[in-house]
């Protein structure tokens, strides 16, 4: 069991605090795409993977979650085992934060709620697979991602792979433009569908390089723009996404399956994520772990520049 939380209400990993103290790069992982995105039991073992590959890039990793009440920065085995097998642990956006934590019970935090805590324990780079956004029927529902209102505030550099074509990426894309949340792609000019390298939208700026991502961060911090976060969009390789139809059939499925079952609020993203993931026997699951793979890459050797004076 890790000691008491610092004054900030977090308690970070030694390895990171390490890492924080010497300007060290750090990459920030997320805990719901553990225990809600991936399916069980490959799912503590793809987190142990995701960590290994920024290690291998170079970076110190700190998967963030919410573990018996402690806000974690950096998970030790224990502390994954929970998230990755536990029935009790909650999906933790920002507002639920504080009630997980003060009930000590467990947390798997967002992407809102992961940012929220890695730019507070002081970590500029953050890897995930896909964003949160508006989904489809939001006109109607006005279900949007509190990931969008949260990197509105938060400053930090999340590494993902776009957002899944089960939302509506039109309309995120505009949402992410009204809310100051800055977009560059990654060796593209099209924002990425995370299955698919390209979802049909154009971007107005894209990097090429680890450094020249790393130039626009500190660019960001120099101009006072960094109070919002910079979302670096990666796209799958062609060769590890998902075959177009195979990708257009499945999507059609579950939206279809969707709006005939009553799963509402925070439940939607999993339902749909479960239904890829049986409906194409597998192959998505592989595809989310690559691209995550790949992010966790990206991120690490951006922190790397960073700290290397980019
Ligand atoms: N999108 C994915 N995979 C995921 C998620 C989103 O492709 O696992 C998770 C992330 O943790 C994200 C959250 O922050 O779902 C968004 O959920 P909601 O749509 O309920 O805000
Ligand atoms: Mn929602």
């Amino acid at each position: 069991m890790p000691g008491p939380a610092s004054p900030d209400g977090l308690v970070v990993a030694p390895d990171v605090a390490e890492a924080l103290a010497s300007g060290a790069p750090v990459v920030a992982l997320e805990s719901t795409l553990i225990s809600h995105g991936l399916p069980r039991p490959d799912n503590r073992d793809v987190a142990v993977r995701i960590e290994d590959t920024v290690r291998a890039a170079g970076a110190v990793p700190a998967t963030i979650a919410v573990v018996e009440g402690q806000a974690r920065i950096g998970l030790d085995d224990a502390a994954l085992d929970v998230i990755a097998t536990s029935d009790e642990v909650a999906k933790v956006s920002p507002r639920d934060l504080a009630v997980v934590a003060a009930q000590g019970g467990h947390g798997a935090t967002t992407v809102a709620a992961t940012a929220h805590l890695a730019a507070r324990a002081g970590i500029a780079l953050f890897a995930t697979g896909g964003l949160g956004g508006v989904h489809r029927d939001a006109s109607r529902t006005w279900d949007e991602s509190a990931d969008l209102p949260v990197l509105a505030r938060t400053p930090i550099t999340v590494v993902c792979a776009g957002v899944k074509s089960i939302l509506d990426v039109a309309a995120t894309l505009e949402r992410m433009e009204t809310l100051g949340i800055g977009v560059v792609g990654y060796g593209t000019s099209r924002f990425p569908a995370f299955y698919r390298p390209d979802s049909g939208f154009d971007l107005e700026w894209r990097c090429d390089t680890p450094e020249e991502v790393a130039a626009v961060i500190g660019a960001r911090i120099a101009l006072g723009t960094d109070t919002s976060a910079l979302v670096v969009a990666n796209p799958v390789k062609e060769e590890d996404a998902l075959p177009q139809e195979m990708h257009d059939r499945v999507l059609g499925e579950g939206l279809d399956l969707a709006a005939k079952t009553d799963v509402r609020g925070k439940d939607v993203t999993p339902f749909l994520l479960a239904y890829f993931h049986q409906a194409t026997a597998g192959l998505s699951l592989q595809v989310n772990i690559d691209l995550v793979l790949e992010n966790a890459t990206l991120a690490a050797r951006i922190a790397a520049a960073r700290a290397g004076g980019a």
